[in-house]
Order: C-alpha cells, then sequence, then structure tokens
C-alpha cells in the first residue's frame, strides 16, 4: 500500500491521523530510539522528518533509527533538496502556495524531481500555507514568504481549493513548529468544508484538547513536533492519540 493510501485508510478508520515530527538536531541517536518506541506503543500513526532549518547531518541515521524501531511510515519533511533521500517511505512534496516566491512554490521541486525518480521514493503532492501565528516563525523566516492572516479565513479556503483543481493530493496549514498561536478553528472549519483532499494541521499544539478541536474542525492530520523535544512531555504522547482519534474512543 501507498503512503498515500495508508493515510487515507487512516483517516477513514479512525477519524484522524496523528504524525509525530522529528527535528534530527533536537531529537537523535538513543534518546529518539526510546521517543519512537513510546510513540510505536502509545497509537502515533507515523512519522515526519525534517525541517526548514537543519543544522546537523543526522538525518540518514535519524530515518535508520525510526525504520529499525517502528513499521510505521516516515514521510521526509523536506526544508531543502538535501534532505530528499531514499530510505524514507515517502516525501511531502511542499509548495508554498500561501506565498509568492516561485523558488518555493515550483523551483526547487524542478530540481528535485530528477532526484525523486532516481530514488523512487513516493512523493505526496501537498500545498502549504503557512498562516499567520503570532511572532515570525522559522519557515516564514526561511522560506521569505508572507503568512496569510489568521483572521481571513477565506482567503486560506481560496487557496486551498486553487490547490485542489491543480491536482494536490493534500492541504497542510501550517502554524510553523513552536508557534505561538496554532491554526485557527474557524479556517480550519472553512478550509475543510470547501476541499475534499485531507487537511494536516500543525505547529504550536500543545494540549491534547486543542488536538481534538481542530479534527473536530475538519482537521484529517494532526501534526505534533516541538511539544515532544521535552521527555517530560512523552507521556502525553498516548493522550494526544486519543483526542485525534475520534472514531476509536470519544474525547471527554
Ligand atoms: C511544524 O507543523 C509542524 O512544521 C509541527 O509544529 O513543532 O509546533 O508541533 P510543532
Amino acid at each position: 500500500m501507498s503512503v498515500y493510501n495508508y493515510i487515507q485508510d487512516t483517516i477513514t478508520k479512525k477519524g484522524a491521523g496523528f504524525l509525530v515530527l522529528i527535528d534530527p538536531d533536537k531529537t537523535n541517536g538513543s534518546r529518539l530510539q526510546k521517543f519512537i518506541e513510546t510513540c510505536d506503543k502509545s497509537g502515533v500513526d507515523g512519522f515526519l522528518i525534517g525541517g526548514s532549518l537543519m543544522l546537523g547531518t543526522n538525518l540518514k541515521d535519524s530515518i535508520d533509527i525510526i525504520k529499525q524501531t517502528s513499521t510505521k511510515p516516515v514521510v521526509i519533511f523536506p526544508g531543502s533538496i538535501s534532505q530528499v533521500l531514499p530510505t524514507a517511505d515517502a516525501l511531502l512534496y511542499i509548495s508554498l502556495i500561501s506565498g509568492r516566491n516561485a523558488e518555493q512554490i515550483i523551483g526547487k521541486h524542478v530540481m528535485a524531481a530528477p532526484i525523486i525518480k532516481e530514488t523512487g521514493i513516493e512523493p505526496i503532492s501537498t500545498g502549504y500555507m503557512l498562516i499567520e501565528s503570532g511572532s515570525v516563525t522559522t519557515a516564514e523566516y526561511m522560506s521569505g514568504s508572507k503568512p496569510i492572516p489568521r483572521n481571513k479565513p477565506e482567503i486560506a479556503a481560496a487557496t486551498a481549493l486553487a490547490a485542489e483543481y491543480l491536482g494536490m493530493k493534500m492541504i497542510y496549514l501550517e502554524g510553523g513548529s513552536g508557534a505561538e498561536m496554532s491554526v485557527p478553528k474557524e479556517m480550519i472549519k472553512l478550509v475543510s468544508s470547501s476541499c475534499s483532499v485531507p487537511i494536516i494541521v500543525g505547529g504550536g499544539i500543545r494540549e491534547p484538547e486543542t488536538a481534538n478541536a481542530k479534527v473536530k474542525n475538519g482537521a484529517s492530520i494532526i501534526v505534533i513536533g516541538n511539544h515532544f523535544e521535552d521527555e517530560y512531555n512523552w507521556e502525553s504522547v498516548k493522550d494526544f492519540a486519543e483526542a485525534i482519534h475520534v472514531r476509536h474512543r470519544a474525547f471527554v
């Protein structure tokens, strides 16, 4: 089964999917292995790995550790072409459609396409939208593109619909890693009611209740990264899984 089909299947069966984002600069080696073991037994559906600013060289080793520890898919969330590695199961082929920086919309993709073909890794075409979330995020700064104002859900919905009409297979509403404010529920609601492709929501989600509210308002996949960089929060992975998998168990 392709990773995209697995994601769709997970959404159908569990109500929504739960992906954990690994930043190999922050979590690697034996600590990463311990975290993946925790995720694996706590209901996480898969892993994203990568980021818009990676300073270290841990990506390949970190993918290997995840693959050796869990059978769940590992999906590259690339911040640059150098992060396209064949050992992962798939790659989010993200086009930064909220901005007007051509390099981030199509330029890098032209460079990456032959490498993706050569490696055989599964590309999942994703319309990536930065949403204003308080202060400037790394994703916003590094991509040189403005986010969509958080009080303009109609812009987000029109942008997402354009992406769907262009053939993109998922929409990612991104507050940015460690965002002060997560993507507002009004925006998730309007975007999800306007589109038929899965809606990923991430950035600044720190409570299971928040994740649950995003799903109830139309999010199909929740991504959590920053919150789990603190080992103290690992025991709440299962609470997030229960809050996100609304079809398995109602959240109370
Ligand atoms: C960032 O959406 C992801 O690209 C996850 O955000 O790290 O804030 O959980 P956090």
